[in-house]
């Protein structure tokens, strides 16, 4: 059977997965995803007519969040969990239709009336007929925007997730993501004119979205400082955790207490250890890998569980499957799903699992430079600047991935002037992660700010900066080098250019959706680069932008 998915930076060939994906997603998961997001844009409409009789509730926001996360690449492989998001939808959606019945409102959409087929393989071929590309407009070019929208909105949905489990909701964000989803179900309405404000109002409500979940983090865990992360370890038992859910990692901390066991973060997971509330458990140790991509080489070294949070997980091998849970909406066939209110099972397994023979200590790497720990200096920062000891600001981050091309972001750093900062966030930081780029006047060279979640902070960063300077952001030095791989990095990118920021340079590629003329109008109008060689990239920008 077929599929077809071109949603993030690995597609096959550039083009699409029409196969099997590259990400390991197979065509009847893909199918199922396009059956979902079809049923979710069913139910948005339905919403969307419910909502003034104030028939919305918290559990349907959270719902939709979830749902459409669900579909982001390397969250659920899962068939039987797509199914049961499928079948949730069309129950809430009927139980609001027949509420809408009683007062004579009919949403009259194809999308509000699908029939969801009584079993899997039915599912499956109905989602065969539902695809991104029978489910958008015939022009290329408005296409690509709606496209653009749906792979936003998977972002906005898994940041708007984190944001809920530490109790943070806007109604704001909820009405987006229906008035969105209700957009895209009326997919062939509407022209460039309408389509093309409406990636800007996704990139909007991604922003509020990120500050929101920044509140959520800084008010939960406290705002980062700076800290050392062994990246050794130490003899005994252990546990990994991955992915971005910092509840999750705390619930965890909190239930090992006292048990013996060490925790190391992976991935994503390696800037909470910043966080003042969670680096006061004195087993959360170090940092054990690097990025998501390397899982598979790195976890059959790992002497213990693997606790996968949010994305981005990959098809385990069997040298670790049985020590592999998920929790969230993260998963995996066969693997067990394990909530926060209960890790014992994993818990369990880590007592009876070697754990390490003995210590091998390794380097430090510093994390925790939010826009707390970076804003607490800006005095000093802005004097350095004005004496010429700091010359330029790069943020070279975002996502990372398998490409070989992906060395670029590595070799652009290690050649980045002395006299001239890198921050970083998100996992492609791990392409330099443990560098040694020394210090200016006590600041260090390097300053992670976190995780792709906390973007919202490099961008505070930014304003503060340009405050200080008196000038606009895109007039500052200072330059931002992306990579991009899920669609977490195409909401912040919306948010960038929402934002007004011009002059990006981004990696490895640019977008296989972005239609010709729609990536032509990006770099018209937001001088949006692709990236070349660092060499011919750092003299650019350096010789004046
Ligand atoms: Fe292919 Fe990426 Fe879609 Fe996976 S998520 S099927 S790799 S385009
Ligand atoms: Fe990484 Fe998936 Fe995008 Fe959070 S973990 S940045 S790729």
């Amino acid at each position: 059977m077929s599929m077809f998915c071109y949603q993030c930076e690995q597609t096959a060939k550039g083009e699409g997965c029409t196969v099997r994906g590259v990400c390991g997603k197979n065509a009847e998961v893909a199918t199922l995803q396009d059956a979902l997001m079809h049923t979710l844009k069913g139910l948005a409409v339905v919403a969307q007519a419910a909502a003034p009789k104030g028939l919305l509730t918290e559990d349907l926001g959270d719902f939709f969040n979830e749902a459409v996360f669900s579909t982001l690449t390397n969250v659920n492989f899962d068939p039987k969990r797509i199914e049961a998001f499928i079948r949730e939808a069309v129950c809430h959606r009927k139980s609001l239709q027949a509420e809408l019945d009683k007062a004579g409102i009919y949403p009259p959409e194809r999308a509000a009336a699908f029939e969801p087929a009584a079993d899997l393989p039915g599912l499956i071929a109905q989602g065969a007929e539902l695809g991104l590309m029978a489910e958008a407009s015939d022009d290329a070019d408005v296409r690509s925007l709606q496209h653009t929208i749906q792979f936003g909105l998977k972002g906005i949905a898994a940041y708007a997730s984190h944001a809920a489990v530490l109790g943070y909701r806007d109604p704001a964000i909820g009405e987006y993501m229906i008035e969105a989803l209700a957009d895209l179900a009326r997919w062939d309405q509407g022209d460039l004119g309408v389509w093309l404000p409406r990636v800007l109002r996704c990139g909007e409500l991604n922003l509020k979205t990120m500050e929101l979940l920044d509140k959520a983090n800084t008010e939960s865990f406290g705002h980062p400082v700076p800290t050392p992360v062994p990246l050794g370890h130490k003899a005994g038992k252990a546990i990994l955790v991955t992915g971005h859910d910092l509840l999750d990692l705390e619930a965890l901390l909190k239930q090992t207490e006292g048990r013996g066991i060490a925790i190391y973060t992976h991935g994503e997971m390696l800037p909470a250890h910043g966080y003042p509330k969670l680096k006061a458990y004195p087993h959360l140790f170090g940092n054990f890998g690097t990025a998501w991509q390397n899982q598979r080489k790195e976890l059959p070294d790992f002497p213990g569980p693997v606790l996968f949070t949010t994305n981005c997980i990959q098809q385990p091998q069997e040298s670790y499957f049985r020590n592999v849970y998920t929790t969230g909406v993260v998963g995996w066939p066969d693997c067990p799903v394990v909530d926060r209110s209960d890790f014992s099972p994993l818990i369990e397994q880590a007592l009876e699992l070697p754990g390490f023979a003995q210590d091998e200590p390794g380097k430090e790497v510093m994390v925790g430079f939010g826009r707390n720990a970076i804003l607490s200096n800006a005095g000093a920062i802005v004097d350095m600047v004005k004496a010429g000891k700091i010359r330029h600001f790069f943020l070279v981050g975002g996502c990372d991935g398998a490409k070989p091309g992906r060395d670029y972001y590595t070799r652009f750093v290690e050649q980045v002037p002395e006299d001239c900062l890198v921050l970083t966030l998100a996992c492609g930081k791990y392409r330099f992660f443990d560098k040694d780029l020394g210090t200016i006047d006590g600041i260090p060279r390097l300053l992670d700010v976190g995780q792709c979640n906390d973007a919202f902070s490099a961008v505070q960063v930014a304003v503060a900066l340009s405050k200080a300077f008196g000038v606009g952001v895109n007039d500052l030095p200072l330059s931002l080098v992306l990579s991009w791989y899920e669609q977490k990095a195409v909401a912040i990118l919306l948010s960038l250019l929402y934002l007004g920021l011009k002059d990006i340079r981004l990696g490895p590629t640019f977008p296989a959706f972005l239609s010709a003329n729609v990536a032509k109008y990006l770099v018209d109008n937001y001088d949006i680069k692709a990236i070349t060689t660092p060499e011919e990239d750092l003299a650019t920008i350096l010789g004046g932008k």
